[in-house]
């Protein structure tokens, strides 16, 4: 619609929107927020009468509180000053005299630099400690800025200065201050790993949401505890930063705090040279649904912004880009006012009160304590969604001339002069003698700035970080309660997935722990056969089904409950593991030991969130993580990017991951009976990585005395019927292959087999290391066997291995089976085809494990070598195929 108007009318018009902005300035002046709900119920109204209202994601480039709404800052602002200015000392001369005693060790001093107020004002005035009894805040740092969190256990009396002087020298006799967050390495000290880029960020808002899980299902007292997550600006880049935010307005979880860290920098230089990262996130943010508080600027720019009338500051400022900003704090007060101010000769009128050294010292928001702390304010006050907070910051802030240059992330040392400045610029009583060895500095106890320090943590609870592990009264279920599973499937066949989806609704009824699981899937519930679990407990949905489902008639039908018990992540392994971390790690962080388990395309895991597991592991987080749809060859269809035969290579890097490949369901039972009883009632920081099959056949009953076997890796399972001459291995669903093989054999070559299920070549491979290090270790005593070994006993020939995994996995156990161990196993890219097609081309069938024996047993002279060729024809292996590991 266009409407053309005379200049009389136009001008009439331009009066009259004047006159409707004074009557809004009029309402906000009282009310922002009623100025808010008057903008949108005209937006509103815009919108029914057709009229166009495109929203906008992004404000203008300056603070979201204005001036008039800040409330007063609470805290006694010269000794929260003097503290910090300590703060950013001892974390400068940890860093600083480290890399002089030990060039090249390492260490950051510019990302705390530029964060150390927005940490300040947290743990005066906001960071808990605990909740009366209940846990307290939970705070995921920037990994880089832990200096400055070390320099603070300094000051209050945690560490001790032998302990700073071991920063990055954790293997020196005092315990040492690892290099970044690490639970692994500090158990009493960090709670999250957050150092690879994006997973702090990720695992914050699924501890929120499953905080609130808990709260929703009884578990947990619901208390005003936040997640608070630090992150770097240039952090955001990582597609784990900002992929989950959705969720985060979704579930309203107004647990959840984020802080950017908007530096401008990240490690290279700009993180958006060329545009402004803020206004960049602003919109990102705001288009998912948070409430985004933007500190740009400090109190001293606030009388600027007074005096300029017309707007042109504001404006001056959109004109500018990052670079730009960067720029102006890498120079002088000098080249401030002539290349920002100069622009307009309005501006420079307004500075031309200040000094260059004025000009310099105009701060932006994330220094300065009273913008922060009226966000924080805000943040914690704002319902029904998460808050993040955009700080605007130096980075090297204070560090003289490597303040905001691109260089600045790997600065250690800073030179004897700027060092010097350093403490003069902080106010550091030290000589400068000291200052330029990096001494540290403790005032006294009893000092003004360290009481009021003190009394601050005392206030809010304690010290931060911290972590504490109670011992908690658990009773794992004993193995008779697997007693369904252990007798096996009479003659019915059953998928060892199947059985595993029958264990796990059996362990949720249990009176005891039932409440504990948490089963978590990512949108592959009903490819494992898990809609009678969802029947069972419910999908956790914190508002419950408003809706009626389609299928409400059916018996199993869709279910979700506000105190659901299962977590249907939506098709997300990464949002997923970050739920199995949460769940995996409350038996520290809220003293209840929840108990996930993990269930996912075994393909979509290990690879695809990989740095996620191992952070998991760092964390010293239990559970089990369930691979279905397993195998290479057992997989059928899908093809290469569906069928796993590598997760066992990836798991066994994890140092705390214990890895199970079985076969039969009863197997299956006794690693997860006894991994309950290891993690929640010895309290082993281990977890389980346990792959499951989709291929039905009948389940055996245990037999006697096999469980040790199954727990260590391996155990006899069918003997030959006369005395062996060669031993078969098989794991998982080609264990079925293997006892084929053994048939075959038999009945058509006279060649009799025994047959042993190898459980976990993991397992098998750690402890002959173990043993073998301390055989290397101690040459003067009787030398020990791996258990490998002593499982095998006087087994005579040679030993022919086959799994739906790499060859590699058995290939781990030659140094111990020299020359008489064959591999066969699953190189190469999947196809999609069925599972007879798929075993004859990766050579995984019992005809090919038939051939591999015969051929192994004419290569030692004792089956004709003739014969084996022609036994390859007959039984139709393709001897000139091209190897599958190439195709
Ligand atoms: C996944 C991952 N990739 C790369 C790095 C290496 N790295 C460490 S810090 C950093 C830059 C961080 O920039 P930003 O997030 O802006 O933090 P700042 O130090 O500026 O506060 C990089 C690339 C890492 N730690 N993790
Ligand atoms: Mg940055």
């Amino acid at each position: 619609m266009t409407t053309k108007l005379d200049e009389a009318a136009k001008q009439d018009f331009k009066a009259e929107v004047s006159e409707w902005i004074e009557a809004f300035d009029d309402v906000v002046a009282q009310d922002w927020e009623q100025g808010a709900e008057l903008l949108s119920a005209l937006r509103r109204r815009a919108r029914e009468a057709g009229v166009p209202t495109p929203s906008e994601l992004t404000t203008p480039y300056h603070n979201t509180i204005p001036k008039h709404d800040e409330v007063p800052y609470p805290g006694d602002r010269k000794l929260e000053k003097r503290v910090e200015s300590l703060l950013r000392w001892n974390a400068m001369a940890m860093v600083h005299g480290q890399n002089k005693k030990d060039p090249g060790i390492g260490g950051h001093i510019s990302t705390y630099s530029s964060l150390a107020t927005l940490l300040e004002v947290g743990f005066n005035h906001f960071f808990r400690a605990n909740y009366g009894d209940q846990p307290g805040d939970f705070i995921y740092f920037q990994g880089h800025a832990s200096p400055g969190v070390y320099a603070r256990a300094y000051l209050e009396g945690r560490f001790d200065e032998a302990r700073l002087k071991n920063f990055r020298h954790e293997l020196r006799d005092t315990p040492g201050l690892s290099s970044y967050p690490h639970p692994w390495l500090m158990p009493d000290f960090w709670n999250f790993p957050t150092v690879s880029m994006g997973i702090g960020p990720l695992n914050a808002i699924y501890q929120a949401r499953f905080m609130r899980y808990l709260e929703n299902r009884d578990l947990l007292k619901p208390t005003e505890r936040k997640v608070w997550a630090f992150l770097g600006d240039g952090e955001t880049d990582e597609v784990d930063s900002l992929g989950a935010i959705s969720l985060g307005a979704r579930e309203k979880l107004d647990n959840l705090i984020f802080v950017v860290n908007c530096n401008l920098q990240r490690l290279d230089g700009p993180v958006r040279g060329n545009k402004r990262i803020i206004d960049e996130l602003e919109g990102v943010f705001r288009g998912a649904g948070w409430n985004v508080i933007k500190v740009i600027w400090g109190s001293d720019w606030d009388a600027l912004f007074e005096r300029d009338h017309t707007g042109l500051l504001l404006r001056r400022m959109e004109e500018c880009v990052d670079g730009d900003f960067q720029t102006f704090k890498a120079k002088d007060g000098a080249f401030l006012r002539s290349h920002f101010f100069g622009k307009y000769p309005e501006l420079l009128e307004l500075v031309k009160d200040k000094t260059d050294e004025e000009l310099l010292r105009l701060h932006r928001g994330g220094h300065d304590p009273a913008k922060i702390y009226n966000a924080y304010k805000r943040a914690m006050e704002h319902k029904g969604g998460p808050t993040v907070i955009l700080a605007k910051t130096v980075k090297g802030y204070g560090m003289g001339t490597s303040q905001s240059r691109n260089a600045t992330h790997n600065e250690k040392k800073l030179t004897d002069e700027g060092l010097a400045a350093f403490v003069k610029q902080f106010d550091i009583p030290i000589p400068e003698d000291a200052a330029k060895d990096g001494s540290f500095y403790r005032p006294a106890a009893d000092s003004p700035e360290l009481q009021y320090m003190q009394a601050r943590r005392r206030e809010l609870g304690g010290y931060l970080p911290k972590r504490e592990v109670s011992k908690l009264d658990f009773k794992a279920p004993g193995l008779d309660q697997f007693g369904e599973w252990i007798r096996g499937s009479n003659n019915r066949a059953v998928s060892t997935t199947m059985g595993f989806v029958s264990i796990l609704r059996h362990l949720m009824k249990d009176p005891a722990i039932g409440k504990l699981i948490v089963p978590i899937v990512p949108d592959e519930g009903r490819t494992f056969g898990l809609e009678s679990a969802i029947k069972q407990v419910g999908i956790y949905a914190p508002e419950g089904q408003k809706y009626e489902p389609h299928d409400k008639d059916m018996l199993l039908s869709y279910r979700e409950e506000q105190d659901g018990q299962i977590l249907e992540e939506g098709i997300t392994e990464a949002g997923s593991m970050a739920s199995f971390t949460a769940a995996g790690t409350a038996y520290a962080n809220y003293k209840v030991p929840s108990i996930p388990f993990y269930m996912y395309y075994s393909m979509f895991g290990f690879q695809r969130i990989g740095d996620m597991v191992w952070a998991f592991a760092d964390s010293r987080g239990k559970g089990f993580l369930m691979g279905g749809t397993a195998g290479r060859t057992t997989m059928l269809g899908e093809g290469l990017q569906h069928q796993d035969g590598h997760s066992f290579v990836l798991s066994s890097t994890v140092p705390t991951c214990l890895s199970y490949d079985p076969g039969y369901v009863y197997e299956l039972a006794v690693v997860v009976q006894d991994g309950i009883r290891r993690m929640y009632e010895n309290g082993e920081d281990i977890f389980y990585y346990i792959t499951m099959y989709n291929e039905d056949y009948a389940m055996p009953a245990m037999p006697e005395g096999v469980e040790e076997g199954i727990l260590r890796g391996m155990y006899k399972l069918k003997a030959a019927a006369s005395e062996a001459t060669v031993q078969l291995f098989g794991s998982g669903t080609i264990l079925n292959e293997v006892l084929r093989a053994q048939e075959i054999l038999g009945t058509k070559y006279g060649v009799h087999a025994d047959v042993w299920s190898v459980t976990s070549y993991t397992e098998l491979r750690r402890d002959a290391l173990a043993v073998e290090r301390w055989n290397r270790l101690h040459p003067a005593e009787k030398e020990r066997v791996p258990y490998l070994l002593t499982a095998l006993g006087d087994a005579k020939g040679p030993i022919i291995a086959a799994s739906d995994y790499m060859k590699s996995m058995p290939d781990s156990l030659s140094p111990w089976l020299p020359s008489r161990l064959v591999t066969l196993g699953t190189d190469g890219f999947g196809r999609s085809d069925n599972r007879e097609h798929l075993r004859s081309h990766f050579e995984v069938d019992a005809q090919s494990i038939v051939g591999a024996t015969l051929s192994k047993l004419a290569r030692e002279g004792k089956f004709k070598a003739k014969a084996a060729q022609k036994a390859m024809e007959e039984l139709g292996l393709k001897v000139d195929a091209v190897d599958p590991a190439k195709t």
